[in-house]
């Protein structure tokens, strides 16, 4: 038996053959399939979650974590204790600050990636709102004067923000313009299209539904190949001193 996925000290890339189911208490119909997590080395968790039944819910607890979710298909609705409920369909996007009583109702279409950290306040700093929209309606910008690798910022730039969810589109051939090497994670998801990718001293083919970490540090590089456009919705941490 082979698989493409590989877990290293520094990075991993792990491909959808390899997934194994989680069900978590408070979760109704509802499964979560954790990519990355502190079990690894990460400071971040990303979970793939799914629903059955034409209904389920997850729920997460109010304390020190905050979500970001991305929407891959299907709807789904975000509750909140006192507040309106929020609907999103494809590429909706939420961040849900910490110490939010969180729960997300999703149906048989519905596909989640979640994004969970640790938040970290600053006392001269107030608590970042919430924040919702779509990924159709937000403006990409040539990455370094490429205008064949765009990027879109889907959250504020705004330093109560402790984290960044991006998403990075490449026409074929099109390619970061240097081995990044940064002290900021990643994790990451392969949305579309395939290419390559260096981690460390490895280059992974790699495709549509891989999810991929990279530790602080861990040398970085993309080449998108093949016929269509690859992107990657991917985290960041930003906005706080090591
Ligand atoms: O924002 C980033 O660090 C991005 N350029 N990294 C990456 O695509 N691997
Ligand atoms: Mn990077």
């Amino acid at each position: 038996m082979n698989t493409r996925t590989s877990v290293k000290l520094r990075h991993a890339l792990i491909a959808p053959d390899g997934h194994v189911p989680s069900s978590f208490p408070g979760w109704e119909n509802a499964t979560g399939y954790v990519m990355l997590s502190p079990g690894m080395g990460a400071c971040l968790s990303q979970i793939l979650i799914t629903f059955e039944k034409n209904g389920g819910f997850c729920h997460f607890d109010e304390d020190e974590h905050e979500h970001a979710i991305y929407l891959e298909s299907g709807s789904c609705t975000i509750h909140r204790p006192n507040e309106p409920d929020v609907e999103l369909g494809p590429t909706g996007f939420a961040f849900i600050p910490a110490e939010t009583d969180l729960r997300i109702t999703g149906t048989t279409e519905t596909r989640i990636t979640l994004f969970r950290k640790i938040f970290e306040p600053r006392h001269d700093l107030e608590f970042p709102p919430a924040v919702f929209g779509h990924a159709s309606e937000v403006a990409d910008e040539p990455f370094m004067g490429n205008e064949r690798a765009r990027l879109q910022a889907l959250l504020p730039i705004d330093p109560r923000y402790d984290l960044a969810i991006n998403i990075f589109t490449y026409q074929p051939g099109a390619t970061l313009p240097f081995v990044e090497t940064h002290i900021m994670e990643h994790g990451m998801l392969m949305l579309d299209g395939q290419g390559i990718y260096r981690l460390g001293d490895d280059y992974y083919p790699v495709e549509a539904g891989d999810a991929i970490w990279m530790a602080p540090y861990c040398p970085q590089w993309f080449a998108a190949i093949g016929d269509e456009p690859a992107s990657y919705l991917y985290y960041k941490d930003i906005h706080r001193l090591p």
